[in-house]
């Protein structure tokens, strides 16, 4: 099954590399088909080529869009050397006969990385050359394809031992490489047309997938399909792992909400806050978050929503966390938190996330929107005969978008822009109050005058009560219980204010 190769088509985007093969192939004898670019390319290398319009009797239209689309082309690359029919429409037709087909395709990827035009990126969608791929892969029977400058190298070796002879076990196996390059080609334009599509996330293969060292746990194999690079820059630390790529997405998702505030800093655990502050520097709002509960913070995500400086950096320095994110770092601050080789330091892109979100079930997907709504004092109604004041309406609202990325059921209790403490994913919203006024205790804070948000309705009125003996002064919550009357009218004996956002937050 060697086959002696006599001619080659060659139509490269970039000459890198081809410089040696010409030569090869040259020495050997062989016939070059080439088009324009290339052509004179080999032209310069003072070697004899026949240009494809020769063969096609057609020049290069449409500004190149049509220069090997023609049946003497494809003809060539796809008959069958064993089957008489072909071979004597070949003959008929004065096809010649092509061995081996060398393309490297147009840069659609990089052109699409370089923030070029519409029309540019378009242009840059290769049809004649993906279309030899997959004519000279597909017909491996007697026809060698070489698809990427990649392979370059190992095609030179494989024409140089055995004088121009190729096995097909070897034709087959650069096939299987170019149609390796075809998906991916193919993946990357499927990509840009649906850039804002969930299809984005499930169309993609294992093969193109990053692995990770494992899943949730080490017995697990896991992989992430996406574009870490276009939402952040690493500038230091080991490769995330699994779980780490989960609590950095919540915690992006959370810290978005407080993309234009004063400096604000959260730490997260196991995908949820267990503290964040806002405060006029980033080093105080720092410091308060991890007051929030320094227990739970060993081993956590950090985020800011600010640049982190010198004097933030030296204070989480003493800390052992997996990841910090901010929108950037200043010099010295960097060089004291690179100071720990695993600890993974992250740039955060100013980038908007994704529309959808996808998540597996049974034996498919789920696919939702994205929880787009923020909580605002305008939209609040007051349900009690006391309202808010000013400060606890900006707690009330800062206690909101805590408890929007905090999974269901749960409680946030905050102060003075500090999350005190919340119950996270409790089957029941008395749990979830009980466990943050467990764990504000805990950490000793002072319950008197805080504010609590609820993701869901009350259905009766045992929060309120339990919230009240607990110094709570204002509740904010989507409303919607069919007892509602009952949590209100408790509030309005015990002097608690309330606020209905009609919007419920769950989170699961
Ligand atoms: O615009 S195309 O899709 N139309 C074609 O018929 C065609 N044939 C080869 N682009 C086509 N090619 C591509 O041209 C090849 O994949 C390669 O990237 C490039 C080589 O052009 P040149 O030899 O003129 O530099």
């Amino acid at each position: 099954n060697e086959k002696t190769i006599k001619s080659a088509l060659i139509s490269v985007f970039s000459k890198e590399g081809l410089e040696p093969i010409i030569k090869k192939l040259n020495e050997q004898g062989v016939t070059i088909y080439s088009t324009g670019g290339t052509q004179k390319f080999i032209n310069d290398l003072g070697i004899d080529v026949v240009p494809v319009e020769e063969v096609t009797s057609y020049p290069s239209i449409l500004g190149g869009r049509v220069k090997t689309l023609h049946p003497k082309v494809f003809g060539g690359i796809l008959n069958r050397q064993n089957h008489d029919g072909d071979v004597a429409e070949l003959a008929e037709y004065e096809i010649p006969q092509i061995d081996v087909v060398i393309v490297d395709l147009y840069p659609f990827e990089k052109t699409v990385a370089s923030g070029a035009s519409e029309q540019d990126i378009i242009e840059k969608i290769d049809i004649g050359g993906i279309s030899l791929i997959r004519a000279a892969a597909k017909n491996y029977a007697d026809v060698i394809c070489v698809a990427s400058v990649n392979d370059y190298s190992e095609f030179l070796e494989l024409i140089s031992e055995n004088n121009g002879s190729i096995s097909q076990e070897n034709r087959k196996r650069f096939a299987g490489k170019a149609f390796n390059v075809s998906s991916h080609y193919d993946t990357a334009i499927f990509n840009y047309f649906n850039k804002n599509s969930e299809e984005t996330v499930l169309k993609i293969s294992e093969t193109n997938g990053k692995v990770l060292r494992y899943g949730e746990n080490p017995h697990q194999k896991g992989f992430f399909f996406g574009n870490f690079d276009d939402i952040f820059t690493k500038l230091h630390g080991k490769e995330l792992s699994y779980n780490n790529l989960l609590d950095v997405d919540a915690a992006v998702n959370l810290m978005l909400e407080f993309k234009n505030d004063a400096p604000t800093f959260a730490i997260l655990k196991h995908n949820n806050a267990c503290g964040l502050a806002q405060r006029n520097t980033i080093c105080q709002a720092y410091i308060d978050a991890l007051a929030g509960d320094p227990v739970s913070a060993f081993g956590g995500v950090l985020i800011s929503n600010t640049e982190i400086d010198k004097a933030t950096a030296e204070e989480i320095h003493s800390l052992f966390c997996e990841v910090i994110i901010a929108p950037s770092f200043s010099k010295e601050a960097l060089e004291i938190l690179q100071g720990k080789k695993n600890r993974i330091i992250l740039i955060l892109h100013d980038v908007e996330m994704p529309k959808t979100n996808v998540r597996s079930c049974l034996n498919g997907v789920l696919v939702q929107d994205r929880n787009n709504v923020t909580d605002t004092k305008e939209g609040l109604k007051n349900v009690t005969n006391t309202a808010p004041t000013a400060a606890e309406v900006e707690d009330l609202i800062f206690a909101s978008k805590i408890c929007k990325h905090t999974k269901s059921n749960t409680i946030v209790l905050v102060k003075n822009k500090s999350l005190l403490a919340s119950g996270t994913g409790q089957t029941s919203r008395v749990d979830a109050l009980e466990q943050a006024i467990h764990k504000a205790k805990t950490f000793k804070f002072d319950l008197n005058g805080a504010a609590m948000a609820s993701d869901a309705f009350f259905p009766f009125p045992d929060c309120v009560e339990i919230a009240k003996k607990a110094g709570v002064k204002a509740v904010i919550q989507p409303g919607g219980s069919i007892k509602d009357q009952l949590s209100i009218d408790y509030c309005n004996d015990n002097g608690v204010s309330m606020v209905m956002t009609g919007t419920r937050h769950f989170k699961h």
